[in-house]
């Protein structure tokens, strides 16, 4: 059984993770996604810990711009990080909030157990099935390039769905709560990904993806 190296001051040690936890999936050819998928990477009180603080979060509805016509996103969602670390997509910029505090620890527990240095965080709420987000990649000239971009989800269970650019090749990760998802370098050039409806979910998921963003790239 292989230790969980858990971060500092964040929720208890837990050992219950295995070699079986840790689902590989890096590039061996072409058509296989680098990324690195680790079940259980929270234990149910770090969970906790986060539903409790997401609650307090100013998580809003946005109106992004897709083919030239304003729309409203079919999620909520809230950006964090470091001064300067602004985000831009689909002709919106974003200034990032103050790091909270349970937040903040993941970001530590990111880097202490998985090496993964990031400075923001993109978090996104989704009420139900119903909402979604679209085929895209997380390649905005700003995130550092060929840096990890970290994904954690709390709540519902949703599929993941990955798809290669040229060859269409398709691959679905049912992630659960307190699933982690690496994806490694090559994966935004490469790789597309989206969140597609599940009308039969009643519940809601979070989802935070950890990036490593330029600072001051917007100024
Ligand atoms: O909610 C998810 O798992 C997807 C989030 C995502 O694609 C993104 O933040 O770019």
């Amino acid at each position: 059984m292989t230790k969980f190296q858990h971060g500092l001051d964040f929720g208890d040690p837990h050992d219950g993770l295995t070699q079986d936890d840790i689902v590989e999936a890096r590039t061996k050819n072409q058509i296989s996604p680098p990324v690195t998928w680790i079940k259980g990477f929270l234990s149910p009180k770090q969970q906790q810990l986060l539903i409790n603080e997401v609650n307090h979060y100013p998580l809003e509805r946005v109106s992004i711009q897709v083919y030239g016509k304003q729309h409203l996103t079919p999620r909520t969602q809230a950006w964090f990080g470091d001064p300067g670390c602004d985000y831009h997509y689909s002709k919106l910029h974003i200034t990032a909030l103050a790091w909270p505090k349970v937040l903040s620890r993941l970001r530590v527990k990111l880097l202490n157990d998985h090496q993964i240095d990031t400075n923001s965080v993109l978090v996104n709420r989704y009420a139900d099935g119903h909402d979604c987000m679209g085929w895209h990649s997380d390649d905005e000239p700003e995130i550092v390039s060929g840096s990890a971009i970290a994904s954690v989800t709390l709540g519902a269970c949703r599929d993941f769905v990955v798809r290669h650019k040229q060859t269409k090749t398709k691959v679905n990760f049912a992630l659960a709560s307190g699933d982690l998802l690496i994806m490694h370098s090559g994966m935004q050039q490469h790789w597309q990904h989206a969140l597609p409806k599940r009308l039969k979910v009643v519940e809601p998921r979070i989802n935070f993806t950890f990036r490593q963003i330029i600072p001051n790239y917007y100024r």
